[in-house]
């Protein structure tokens, strides 16, 4: 007999197919940078939505997808902007769920204005603000919070961190065979 799983599983299998994630961007201007947390969602096979809201443009439609994405399922919102960026903020004043804010480089400030208007949030609605164009730790983010009711994908989580540790020592690997007249082997590095 199969061993019972406590947790139940958030992937694909656990949730039929419906969207644990929804991203939305400011703009399809903006869709180079955020298919880097559909691609990070795609390999963790994590089901997610995307759409295109704007704060300024579609400010009901905004709050509406904001108002009803808990009872739709959604665990985690990434909302990706640019400029003078209120759409993270904007989801977050309508919904408990955590939302993830993207800065997005676009305009002649080079995305510290949609920096700046997504982590500046006043208290009581935080917006958990990845690094400008960080779509892809958006992503990550999202599946660590999620990882917390989800055995499976917290051992996915564990093993893509591996990996990122793997990198580095292939790394040193590779600056060890690099000869210098004076470059001196290092007898240990720090784990
Ligand atoms: C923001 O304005 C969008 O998120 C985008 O980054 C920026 C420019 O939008 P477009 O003029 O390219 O549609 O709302």
């Amino acid at each position: 007999m199969e061993k019972e799983n406590k947790t139940p599983s958030l992937s694909r299998e656990g949730w039929g197919g419906s969207p644990l994630v929804s991203i939305i961007m400011g703009s399809t201007s903006d869709l180079p940078v955020m298919e880097k947390a559909m691609k990070f969602l795609d390999d963790m096979e994590i089901p997610f939505e995307v759409n295109a809201l704007s704060a300024h443009r579609t400010p009901e439609a905004v709050e509406q997808f904001a108002k009803g994405a808990a009872g739709r399922g959604i665990k985690v919102i990434i909302a990706g902007a640019g400029m003078a960026a209120a759409l993270p903020g904007v989801i977050a004043a309508n919904t408990t769920l955590p939302v993830i804010g993207v800065p997005i480089k676009g305009s002649v400030l080079d995305g510290v204005d949609a920096l700046y208007s997504i982590l500046q949030m006043p208290p009581g609605i935080p917006v958990a603000t990845v690094a400008i164009n960080g779509a892809m730790n958006a992503a990550i983010l999202a599946c660590q919070m999620m990882s917390l009711a989800d055995e499976a994908l917290a051992q996915k989580m564990a093993a893509y961190k591996a990996g990122l540790g793997q990198k580095i020592e292939k790394a040193n690997a590779d600056l060890a065979k690099l000869e210098y007249k004076y470059k001196r082997p290092t007898p240990s590095l720090p784990e």
